[in-house]
């Protein structure tokens, strides 16, 4: 531990053994003697200053040492608050959550969004949970979403649903129709769908149920003149008018349907409610381009559909980044009976998270 140190004492103490005694005089003796002594002092004082620099080299050296560690452990410090910083950047809950989000089907860019604005607002939160994530993604998509919330009863006196082929707009209908009959109001259904075979039949087996009757309109001539039947000879509480399914991406079938809608409309707008039907297995493109195609059309609410036949209804929420229109009722399911509700901002938003969630709301008020 002394090294070069030890060697310097060893030979001190060799020098002072090896030294032979002379035959002198008393004197010389004497002399000598104070000499040896002066020797023996140098000696001393060389040796503890030799201990004294030894001490302070041992100490120095176990200081640079424990520096050495120290700078260590400082090292791994720095790595580890590193590590957590950048994990911090996108915490883990939220990686899952854009994950999720894009898993479905809403467009990445807003999930991107949903992220960055909540991982904002949880910045200074020490741990992100979770249940934070969820709650804030869900009230995100809350404010995204707009509802109209069930109808009154006695408001409307003429529906009529519009939207592309197949995507369950007389089923829809009926399901409305059911709700009015439940409630003691009598109706009367139209359908200007004169194209497709079984069409007519099968809004008169739905009608059936309801002992409700039905009108066939071929033109919006006929269209005016069955709605005339129903005000003022069979006098139903409610009209209820189907359209022909229309292939939004032709152009004229939008324009006809704006035909039939013009002749429909009753003195007092208000009392007339435009639906347009849209299914939520459809991809985001062509819902936007439905959207698109039917603009030159009035329409006042929007019915999303089969929302049993997808496990991504994350797509809903895309269509309300292309559309200020409401959302009347959503569908999950043929019966015509149930399956049919008005959810509110907060269902839906939670039925975006989470699928098993539970939809409701009383679709007259
Ligand atoms: N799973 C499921 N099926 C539905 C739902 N709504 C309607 N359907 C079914 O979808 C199919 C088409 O429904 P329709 O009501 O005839 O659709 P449409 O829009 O009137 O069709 P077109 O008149 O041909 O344009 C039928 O088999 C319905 O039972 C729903 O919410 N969930
Ligand atoms: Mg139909």
């Amino acid at each position: 531990m002394f090294g070069a140190k030890t060697w310097e004492l060893k030979a001190l103490l060799e020098e002072k053994k090896e030294k032979p005694e002379k035959q002198v005089s008393n004197k010389k003796k004497e002399s000598n003697k104070k000499t040896d002594e002066t020797n023996e002092d140098d000696k001393k004082s060389k040796l503890l200053k030799m201990l004294a620099e030894s001490g302070e080299e041992q100490s120095h050296k176990e200081n640079e040492q424990r520096i050495a560690k120290l700078m260590k452990s400082v090292d791994s410090l720095i790595e580890k608050i590193e590590l957590d910083a950048n994990k911090k950047a996108v915490p883990l809950p939220l990686e899952k959550m854009e994950t999720y989000l894009k898993e479905q089907e809403i467009d990445d860019r807003t999930a991107k969004l949903y992220v960055e604005k909540v991982s904002e607002k949880l910045k200074n939160n020490p741990t992100i949970e979770e249940e934070h994530v969820n709650e804030s993604i869900r009230s995100l998509i809350e404010n995204q979403i707009s509802v109209m919330g069930p109808i009154k009863t006695e408001d409307k006196k003429i529906i009529c649903v519009v939207g592309p082929t197949g995507v369950g707009k007389t089923s829809t209908l009926a399901k409305i129709g059911w709700e009015y009959t439940k409630k003691d109001r009598t109706i009367g259904f139209i359908t200007t769908d004169t194209f497709r075979s079984g069409a007519k039949e099968q809004l008169e087996q739905l009608a059936k149920k309801m002992d409700a009757e039905t009108m066939v309109a071929n033109s919006a001539k006929e269209l005016k003149e069955a709605i005339h039947y129903f005000q003022n000879v069979n006098k139903v509480d409610h009209i209820l008018i189907d359209t022909v399914g229309r292939n939004p991406l032709v152009d004229e079938s939008v324009s006809s349907v704006k035909e039939y809608l013009e002749t429909a409309k009753p003195k007092n707008e208000k009392e007339m409610l435009t639906c347009l039907v849209l299914s939520s297995t459809s991809k985001v493109r062509d819902l936007k381009e439905t959207l698109n195609r039917f603009k030159e059309v009035k329409i006042d609410s929007l019915i999303f559909t089969k929302l049993d036949e997808t496990l991504n209804i994350g797509s809903l929420l895309n269509v309300f980044n292309f559309t200020k229109l409401p959302l009347l009722y959503v569908t999950d399911g043929q019966d015509i009976t149930k399956n049919i509700y008005a959810p509110t901002k907060r269902m839906l938003s939670e039925k975006i998270l989470k699928k098993e969630a539970k939809l409701e709301g009383k679709i007259l008020a």
